[in-house]
């Protein structure tokens, strides 16, 4: 018989084949002497990289693959990664060599035996360095970022975007359950979950350039951020594609604007320019919600069209729904503000639950 390793290292990935094998022999050579596996969670990345890790598993029993097909997301390949271990400690890092897996042991240690509940690879306490950002604008962004999370954490952190973590697997279980699981950053929505105050060390650490590939990060995961933030304010009480369908709409009634604008510009009278308005939200409507609100569900092909096809006929519907709500709260409160809030309430809430349901079949 063979015991369950005392250490998984899980590794969200995608598209990174080039990396695998230099990711194994960099951790065979850092935690040396030490009881440990790695759990690659691949979700079906083009390029092959499950079977790079298939190949080295077969030779190496430390090397496990998690494939999950037809799904994406960084913040749920770590959590099922985590949830495949029957390890005492798990710890979660990039699969790009951007992550110091010298830092490792000592991580590992905090949480093995110092008493801490986590350990977190710091790219911005003292020693630390972000150097490895590909660019200002990203510096910018993960500052900003890091600012505007300090204020809503628990504990005090440098770094709480950090990807790279160790921590209890007990502990990880218990805050499974309100993990909001969506978005890139798993760290600070555990943190956020945690049912206690976690003890935290902090473990600086240089994050490397990427060794090879390109990073997934986009300013589509920025947004979907910032709605599993508010779907942490809010304390659970409405889902973060809720929360990020209605941002989708927000961006909506400015795209509607914007055409409204152009139209009146150039010549067109308010009907013509509202109806046009209104056909161009809605296709960019369908886009974002496809590319952000659903991401990982995003239709392709013929799929993607009949989708934007019933996305309009449900808008549509939407759109009536509010109209008539919105006159019939007006005819008997004579409030322009509130019907018009009102219905427009309704639509959404309806535009939301029917799409989920029938376009990107939600469970
Ligand atoms: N399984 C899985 N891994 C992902 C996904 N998106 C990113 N990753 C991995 O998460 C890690 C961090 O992503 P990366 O693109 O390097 O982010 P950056 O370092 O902030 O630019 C890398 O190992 C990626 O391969 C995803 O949708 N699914
Ligand atoms: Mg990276």
């Amino acid at each position: 018989m063979r015991p369950a390793p005392e250490i998984s290292i899980v590794v969200p990935c995608y598209n990174e084949r080039a990396n695998v094998r230099p990711l194994v022999a960099a951790l065979s050579h850092a935690l040396a002497g030490r009881d440990w596996e790695v759990i690659f969670v691949d979700d079906n990345s083009p390029d092959g990289t499950i079977d790079e890790v298939r190949a080295l598993a077969e030779r190496d029993g430390r090397v496990r693959g998690l494939l999950r097909v037809g799904r994406r997301g960084l913040s749920s390949a770590v959590i099922e990664g985590v949830l495949s271990s029957s390890a005492r400690i798990v710890a979660v890092m990039d699969g790009d060599m951007q992550h110091d897996e010298s830092c490792l042991g000592r991580m590992i240690d905090a949480v093995a035996g110092d008493g801490y509940d986590i350990a977190v690879g710091s790219r911005h306490v003292a020693g630390g360095d972000n150097a490895g950002l590909a660019s200002g604008w990203r510096t910018f962004l993960s500052d900003s970022g890091i600012r505007l999370v300090q204020m809503t954490l628990p504990v005090r952190l440098g770094d709480p975007m950090s990807g790279f973590f160790a921590m209890r697997r007990d502990l990880f279980a218990q805050t499974v359950p309100r993990l909001s699981g969506t978005g890139f950053k798993i760290l600070l929505d555990v943190f956020l979950s945690a049912p206690r105050r976690p003890r935290v060390l902090e473990v600086p650490f240089v994050f490397r350039p990427r060794a090879a590939g390109e990073s997934k990060l986009d300013i589509l995961v920025l947004v979907q951020f910032v709605a599993m933030l508010a779907d942490k304010l809010c304390r659970g009480f409405l889902p973060t594609r809720f929360i990020a369908f209605s941002l989708v709409g927000l961006a909506g009634i400015l795209v509607n604007l914007a055409v409204l604008e152009v139209g009146r510009r150039l010549g067109a009278d308010f009907t013509t320019g509202q109806w046009l308005g209104t056909l161009v939200a809605m296709v960019t409507n369908f886009w974002m919600n496809n590319a952000l609100t659903y991401r990982d569900r995003r239709l392709r092909g013929a799929r993607m069209w009949l989708g934007l096809a019933l996305f309009m006929v449900i808008c549509s519907a939407g759109a009536i729904a509010d109209v008539g709500i919105a006159r019939a709260i007006f005819s008997r409160d004579g409030q322009w503000g509130l019907a018009s809030t009102a219905g427009a309430a309704i639509a959404v809430v309806w535009n939301y639950a029917v799409s989920s349901t029938l376009i990107w079949r939600v469970r």
